[in-house]
């Protein structure tokens, strides 16, 4: 089969630690709902859905022309939103993180992009089409410091999705 469309997103990826991290403490909320699977724990930054294969290196391109600046990402809010999305979201989204996303966004947009309208809104997904709210246990308090931002492609089959890495850019790190 010859793939000429992808899913595309630009997102900050997890450490390990703490997709694990959240992982476990996602099991004490009972969600009643589809969970994202551990290995795709991540952030949206920027959602450009189905692109054709041929813009990849015009993305790249774009996102290499994205100066942001490293951040620490505390996330310590559980939050419940329509259609019964769950996710982690935080009380104070660093400047870094904020100006990041909108670069990322007018970049795009610039280049021709059509994206979401809606104001960014930095969240973590943990489950979709929950029903019953999460059972009451100790508050979030995950954090890591972003260092890079990544172009992921989603795949889905009966197997399930995944978020597949691309490529990837550094944040600058000058407090370091
Ligand atoms: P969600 O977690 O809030 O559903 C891969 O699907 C990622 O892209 C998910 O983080 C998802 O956000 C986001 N996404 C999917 N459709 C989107 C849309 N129309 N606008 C913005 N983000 C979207």
């Amino acid at each position: 089969m010859h793939i000429k469309s992808l899913r595309l997103f630009f997102g900050l990826p997890l450490p390990h630690r703490q997709a694990a991290a959240i992982d476990v403490w996602r099991n004490g909320l009972a969600l009643d709902g589809r969970l994202v699977a551990r290995h795709n724990l991540h952030l949206t930054l920027a959602f450009l859905g189905s692109q054709p294969v041929e813009r990849l290196g015009e993305l790249q391109r774009l996102a290499g022309q994205v100066r942001g600046q490293g951040f620490e990402l505390r996330l310590d809010r559980l939050e419940v939103s329509r259609h019964g999305l769950v996710s982690l979201g935080t009380s104070q989204p660093p400047e870094a993180l904020l100006q990041l996303a909108g670069e990322l966004n007018d970049t795009l947009r610039a280049a021709g992009y059509s994206l979401e309208e809606r104001a960014f809104w930095p969240h973590l997904t943990l489950a979709r089409q929950c029903r019953k709210h999460p059972a009451p246990g100790s508050p979030p308090d995950f954090a890591w410091t972003a260092e890079r931002f990544v172009l992921f492609h989603s795949t889905s089959d009966e197997q399930g999705t995944v978020y597949h890495p691309l490529f990837h850019w550094p944040l600058a790190m000058p407090h370091l």
